[in-house]
């Protein structure tokens, strides 16, 4: 599953435009994750996921950080995962099939935010690599 040239094409041109707003967008991500998949809830009851919480925030800065960093490593993604596929797997143990609702709530975001970049074309390039993200993330649990 490797993301052709098209592909890369559209995951680099818009990160330059989620960047400057990765507090604002991973915590609307995590609040649509949240509110949709309730059961997603019960990893993060230390939080405080009341909308627009410092957590959120935060934490959906991380999130979609790590994806901008990832995005830099299209070549080598297994390489730049590597720490966070190990705290996925072996501390925080996340159900593998809770990355694609993620991931779904990222894109509804984007679609959102990004109406005239998130093309139908733009969307399969997302989908697949944050299927690629996920994949690594996942990849360690047994
Ligand atoms: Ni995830 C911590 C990135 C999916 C539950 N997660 C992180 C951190 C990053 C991150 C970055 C912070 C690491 C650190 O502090 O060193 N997570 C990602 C990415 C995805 C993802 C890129 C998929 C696109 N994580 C998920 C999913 C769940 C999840 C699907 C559960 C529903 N993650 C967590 C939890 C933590 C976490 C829980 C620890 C939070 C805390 O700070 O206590």
């Amino acid at each position: 599953m490797t993301l052709s040239a098209s592909e890369r094409a559209y995951i680099l041109s818009l990160w330059p435009k989620i960047a400057p707003q990765a507090g604002a967008l991973g915590a609307e991500a995590l609040e649509r994750l949240f509110l949709s998949f309730p059961q997603t809830k019960t990893y993060f009851s230390h939080f405080d996921l009341s909308h627009g919480s410092a957590d959120l925030i935060n934490h959906g800065g991380k999130v979609i950080n790590a994806l901008g960093s990832a995005a830099g490593h299209l070549d080598d993604l297994a390489t730049n995962l590597s720490t966070l596929s190990d705290l996925h797997a072996y501390n925080l143990r996340v159900d593998p099939g809770n990355f694609d609702l993620l991931s779904h709530t990222i894109q509804v975001t984007l679609a959102v935010h990004f109406p005239d970049d998130f093309t139908a074309d733009s969307q399969a390039a997302w989908d697949k690599f944050l299927s690629e993200v996920s994949a690594i993330l996942t990849s360690k649990y047994r």
